[in-house]
């Protein structure tokens, strides 16, 4: 069992709740010792503070990289309180005991955040502090390590349940913590210096996230699962404001990503968008004159499997949209926004989720994705490939109308969003048959046409959604077979990469059916 808590190192760049913590501690008889500006702003407090060049006898030197690197300092941190050969190590040199310690690191990420230029980043590298961090979690037996200005609240409370001292748990979780602060500093440092430097394919590279939230469990009930953040601040899933309903779930969580990323692409400038996921693929995207008609327009997609489905729009939900959702059972609505009205309609629901974003994401914007696989992390550029009228390529003998041209980019823009083999039929700015996940892509045409056929015996129309419609696929058509297939249900443009060895064939196909064809040599496979 340790003593009560009698000496704290206290060195920190966020200033948040500083003076409240020191005051807790010096009424709880903890000395205080502190770098430059910590102990400046304690003393200004009125609190008792020790200076660490004091204790050290040197002064802070080099405009501050030297402050706390001293075995003065470590020494009081390392130092094993029952190894006798360390205590008569530390009497020997006249080192203090360090009990706990209290330190957080230069804004390194919010200088990353706000683009500070190259000099500036190097001397927001954190060294001493990092290295008093990593040698108190190490000596966990007997020293506490705090890192998150978060974590003072605990730490008082701890105090104050075991008559001023910490339990080993307790020291144990924070070392935890402490660990995990310095890992993820590194990585932001190493993945900073990655892109300044251009180090393509860098041979190591670090990730780090921060805990937002943990779920009651994963893909599946017996699998548990928590969601980390990376702290950049992006409009998405990782940043929303949630104003009603349950706790969001893994999936929920999973295909309110998608839902929004796909919304995402469509600029509010050219309207409103709707895009309805259900299992991380859209069931129907749409764009309208209003936002309710976008709604409805991509609800009549395939409104089977909207049911229960996480709904994405571009644009502030407005009342009569939010009437039109709560139609039907909906796990979650994401927007750049919710007008009152809207809320108070949907507060009714009490189960449906409404979460609010500042802004929408920027498709065009580039990171890494990574994807898991056994013993090791994929690493690629993300998929931010766009795609616009002047770089299409009109490879049959027959151009695409205004109209098609139109639809041909509205479904490709989809197509990027839905699970490879991809098809997507569109008509009007609206997704009117979706074909995702196959292995075949002829399947992926068929499925596609399939659903369309069934909506239109719901909707009780004459003639299939499909019938003509343009259509895209994420990939080339190797063969001609699920062109022609297309071209049967009703599509009369298609839009592809090309690339195919058979191109000649497929276009040849694609003229004798009388289609028009463009190629965006870009593929968008997505698995
Ligand atoms: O430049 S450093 O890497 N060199 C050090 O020896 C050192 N010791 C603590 N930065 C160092 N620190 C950092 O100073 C702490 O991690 C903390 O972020 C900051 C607190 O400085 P001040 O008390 O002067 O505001």
């Amino acid at each position: 069992d340790l003593a009560p808590l009698r000496r704290a190192l206290i060195s920190v760049s966020d200033k948040t709740g500083l003076i409240d913590l020191g005051k807790a501690l010096a009424d709880r008889g903890v000395e205080l010792l502190s770098t430059g500006g910590t102990a400046k702003a304690l003393r200004e407090a009125g609190l008792a503070v020790k200076d660490v060049s004091e204790v050290t006898n040197f002064p802070e030197m080099m405009d501050g990289r030297v402050k706390t690197l001293h075995p003065m300092v470590h020494g009081g941190l390392l130092a094993l309180r029952d190894n006798g050969t360390h205590v008569q190590a530390m009497q020997e040199h006249g080192i203090p005991e360090i009990d706990l310690l209290i330190v957080n690191l230069y804004p390194f990420e919010a200088a990353l955040a706000r683009g500070a230029e190259y000099d500036e980043m190097i001397e927001n590298i954190d060294i001493g502090g990092p290295a008093m961090i990593r040698a108190a979690a190490k000596n966990h037996g007997f020293v506490t390590t705090i890192v998150d200005v978060e974590d003072y609240d605990a730490l008082v409370a701890e105090l104050d349940a075991n008559d001023g001292k910490t339990g080993y748990k307790f020291r144990q979780k924070m070392a935890q913590n402490a660990y995990a602060r310095t890992a993820a500093y590194d990585a932001a440092v190493s993945n900073w210096m990655a892109g300044a430097a251009e180090v393509e394919t860098p041979r190591r590279r670090a990730f780090a996230g921060q805990l937002k939230q943990t779920l009651r469990y994963g893909e599946n009930p017996h699998q548990s699962a928590s969601f980390y953040v990376d702290g950049a601040d992006r409009p998405g899933v990782s940043n929303f404001v949630q104003h009603q309903g349950k706790e969001l779930s893994y999936n929920n969580i999973n295909d309110t990503d998608a839902a929004f990323e796909l919304v995402s692409e469509f600029l509010p400038t050219d309207g409103p968008a709707c895009a309805i996921i259900k299992h991380a693929n859209p069931c129907g995207v749409a764009r309208g004159e209003t936002l309710t008609e976008a709604y409805q327009r991509a609800f009549d997609c395939d409104r089977t499997s909207a049911f229960g489905g996480i709904i994405a729009l571009n644009q502030t939900l407005d009342a009569a949209t939010a009437e039109a959702i709560c139609e039907i059972f909906t796990e979650v609505v994401i927007a750049p926004g919710a007008d009152a009205a809207a809320q108070e309609i949907f507060a009714k629901k009490k189960n449906l989720r409404l979460l609010t974003t500042p802004g929408l994401a920027n498709p065009a914007a580039a990171s890494v994705a990574f994807k898991q696989v056994s013993g090791g992390l994929l690493v690629q550029d993300r998929d931010n490939g766009m795609m616009s009228f002047d770089k299409l390529e009109v490879v049959t003998k027959r151009a695409p109308t205004q109209q098609e041209l139109d639809d041909l980019l509205f479904a490709w823009t989809v197509a990027k969003h839905v699970k490879s083999n991809a098809i997507i039929y569109a008509k009007n700015r609206a997704t009117v048959g979706i074909g995702a996940g196959q292995m075949s892509r002829v399947d992926s045409t068929r499925i596609a046409a399939r659903k369309s056929a069934d909506m239109a015996e719901v909707l009780g129309l004459a003639k299939p959604t499909v019938d003509g419609s343009v259509v895209a696929s994420d990939a080339f058509f190797p063969f001609a077979d699920g062109l022609l297939t297309a071209a049967e249900a009703g599509a009369t443009a298609v839009i592809q990469p090309g690339g195919s060895i058979r191109d000649e064939d497929v276009i040849k196909a694609a003229d004798d059916a009388g289609l028009a064809m463009v190629f965006t040599r870009q593929r968008h496979f997505r698995h």
